[in-house]
């Protein structure tokens, strides 16, 4: 069996550093880093309030929560607004399991408009690769558009002059984008909120003419540097940047899928073309062949037997398989653990993230031999 590829051994925190590993992937390995957490939340409920509570007891303890809007039954413009919110205060970052899979044109539309509007407020969504290798070039152009006019939304603001009101889930801080850094990394999250809040009343205050505004100031996936935060820095000082990501499904966790040999194989490839975009792939183990590959890998089908009991974790007599965080983070080298169920059953949600969230570090620090 050939040996590991090295990002296995690497910390989170180095691999965030690589000179070729693009901003949204190095922003979330050091969120990983300073949380302390590789995991991943399934939000896989049906009401608002269901997944803003659900976000708010087990938000210390993940970095990123993964949604399925489509079957939240009251999804409307608040549910973005204070998911964003407890995502900030909490710091996560969001995750739409979309699974686009259709022609290019269509997965554009499905991810910039509708009454989901993907693009507004999920940092990364993912997409299966059967149509051919252009639904990333697609997504990749609707995330562009999107942070550009996210990017024209903030330079509005500024060029009126005329402060957006801190929402009310807001935190008190309220400083603004200045002019010359378009992606305000360092700004906090009214004016990225806003975005969010589009078709809501974030931009009635513009009244300026933007063209010359749009010309000189917007770009393309805007190659901001990296956010800069170190192991000094206290977590609630960083602030996501304003950037977009993909994962490809590579794998499935599923008895019986068809996702597999070539056909992942070719996901990888198509990766490896726009890694300026795809952050990794969902997947049941690393995916990393290639010297320079630094992909992010996260896996669900993940299940711990209840606390105190030995054992795998049966399946749901729909076709899932589980397999332990140990498994899928220190055996097959993946960086990321997705619990839905696991966590969502819990009479105690807090504390059963809590301990999903230690198994899948302890196996992490072992993977890098930091623990036996
Ligand atoms: O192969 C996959 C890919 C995904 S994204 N298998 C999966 O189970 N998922 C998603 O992960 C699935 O849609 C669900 O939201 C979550 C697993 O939920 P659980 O309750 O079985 O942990």
């Amino acid at each position: 069996m050939a040996a590991p590829h090295p990002t296995w051994a690497l910390p989170y925190k180095d691999r965030a550093s690589l000179p070729s590993t693009p901003p949204l992937a190095a922003y979330l390995l050091r969120l990983i880093h300073l949380k302390r957490s590789n995991l991943c939340l399934s939000a896989d409920v049906t009401t608002t309030s269901e997944l803003l509570s659900l976000a708010e007891e087990v938000g210390d303890s993940i970095c990123l929560l993964k949604t399925h809007a489509d079957i939240i039954n009251d999804f409307s413009d608040r549910t973005v607004r204070e998911l964003r919110g407890i995502a900030r205060r909490k710091r996560f970052l969001i995750f739409e399991d979309r699974k686009f899979g259709d022609i290019g044109s269509t997965v554009q539309r499905q991810y910039t408009s509708g009454p989901l509007s993907i693009a507004k407020w999920a940092e990364i969504t993912n997409a299966h690769l059967f149509p051919g290798p252009l639904i990333v070039t697609a997504l990749k152009q609707a995330a562009a558009t999107a942070i550009a006019a996210y990017n024209t939304s903030v330079q509005t603001d500024i060029s009126v002059g005329s402060p957006i009101e801190p929402p009310s889930y807001a935190e008190s801080s309220s400083s603004h984008a200045n002019a010359t850094n378009h992606v305000p990394n360092n700004t906090s999250s009214p004016d990225r909120d806003a975005f969010a809040r589009e078709g809501c009343d974030a931009r009635k205050h513009s009244v300026v003419s933007i063209t010359h505004t749009i010309s000189t100031q917007t770009e393309p996936m805007s190659p901001q540097a990296t956010p800069s935060f170190d192991d000094s820095d206290p977590i609630p000082n960083i602030n996501s940047p304003f950037l977009r990501g993909l994962l490809l499904l590579a794998e499935m966790s599923t008895e019986g899928n068809f996702l597999t040999g070539s056909y992942t194989s070719s996901c990888v490839e198509v990766a490896r073309q726009h890694k300026d975009f795809v952050l990794g792939f969902i997947a049941q183990r690393s995916l990393n062949t290639q010297k320079e590959d630094n992909f992010i890998t996260m896996t669900p089908g993940v299940s711990l037997p209840p606390p105190g009991q030995e054992g795998k974790v049966g399946g749901d007599g729909l076709g899932q398989q589980y397999n332990s965080p140990r498994s899928v983070v220190l055996e097959k080298g993946s960086d990321v653990v997705i619990v839905g169920r696991g966590i969502l059953n819990a009479d105690d949600r807090s504390a059963e993230a809590e301990r999903y969230r230690q198994e899948a570090w302890t196996a992490y620090e072992a993977r890098i031999g930091r623990r036996r």
